[in-house]
């Protein structure tokens, strides 16, 4: 499959997405989001694939919605085509996503890294929600997702100024797993992502969907689904396998069921 404006990697266990349209600073056109969900959605099919990075340059992971395309959009347009319902197939991605984010990470382009499950950034990395400075605001968690991470105050002062943090800023407020130098970001999400690789894909999944459903459920409400996840994954073949192969010292050797 080729794409336009993403490269793709396929290198089992894991796969890389890079966002390349550096001219636009990786502006995200509907056309590179349709293509970077289409992208995620095959490798979550693919089953040699149990984790992805998602990347962009290192000048720019993103600096949000492409604005030429948005000028022209009218509520009716926004409605009729419905192009944003890209973003809604985003968050049912079941593998784990490692967010390699560098430079400009703004307006759509933080929602985007805020749909990955882990984020490594560049010492460069500055994250902004500017969408106030063109007379709009956040369309796709960064009012939400923002808020839940770093907290009122500080997602406040970052929606109603348009103002950048820096990647220790946004380390320090938990929005950033954490900061390498900018020649060993990629490196170190690839890293992390062998190392997701290696365990048991339906645990993996499973833990993924619980800690994401911690966002937005009551405290009882996640604990009675995480308990559920928990015992479904006494009936997989890799749970006997692990437990074994830790009796027997030796490593574990996941199948995937
Ligand atoms: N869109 C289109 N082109 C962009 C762009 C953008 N967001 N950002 C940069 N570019 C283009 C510039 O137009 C320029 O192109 P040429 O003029 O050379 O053709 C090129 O990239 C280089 O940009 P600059 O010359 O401006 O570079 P600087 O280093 O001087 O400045 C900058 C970098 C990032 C500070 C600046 O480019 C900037 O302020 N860009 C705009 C940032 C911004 O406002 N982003 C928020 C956009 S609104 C939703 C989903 C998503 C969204 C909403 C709803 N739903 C699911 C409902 C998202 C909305 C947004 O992100």
């Amino acid at each position: 499959m080729t794409y336009a404006h993403i490269l793709v990697e396929t290198e089992p266990p894991i796969g890389i997405i890079r966002l390349n349209r550096p001219k636009a600073l990786n502006a995200l056109n509907f056309e590179l989001i349709r293509e970077t969900v289409e992208a995620l959605e095959a490798f979550d099919k693919d089953e040699r694939i149990k984790a992805t990075v998602l990347t962009g340059g290192d000048d720019a992971f993103s600096a949000g919605a492409d604005i030429k395309e948005l000028a022209e959009a009218t509520p009716v347009t926004l409605i009729e085509e419905n192009k944003f319902a890209l973003w809604d197939r985003l968050k049912k991605i079941a593998k784990p996503i490692i967010g390699a984010v560098s430079g400009y990470i703004y307006g759509g382009g933080c929602e985007l890294a805020m749909n990955c499950d882990i984020i490594i950034a560049s010492e460069t990395a500055r994250f902004a929600q500017p969408e106030i400075n063109i007379g709009i605001m956040p369309g796709a968690g960064g009012t939400q997702r923002l808020t839940r991470t770093i907290g009122k105050y500080r997602a406040m002062e970052m929606v109603l100024t348009g103002q950048p943090m820096t990647a220790r800023e946004m380390e320090k407020h938990g929005l950033v797993n954490r900061i390498v130098p900018v020649e060993a970001y990629l490196d170190e999400a690839r890293k992390l992502a062998m190392q997701i690789a290696q365990k048991a894909p339906i645990a993996t999944r499973l833990a993924k969907e619980a800690v994401l459903k911690a966002l937005d459920t009551p405290l009882e409400e996640g604990l009675a689904f995480e308990r559920k996840n928990f015992y479904l994954l006494f009936s997989t073949e890799d749970m006997k396998e692990g437990m074994k192969a830790f009796t027997e010292k030796r490593p574990p050797n996941f199948k995937g069921r």
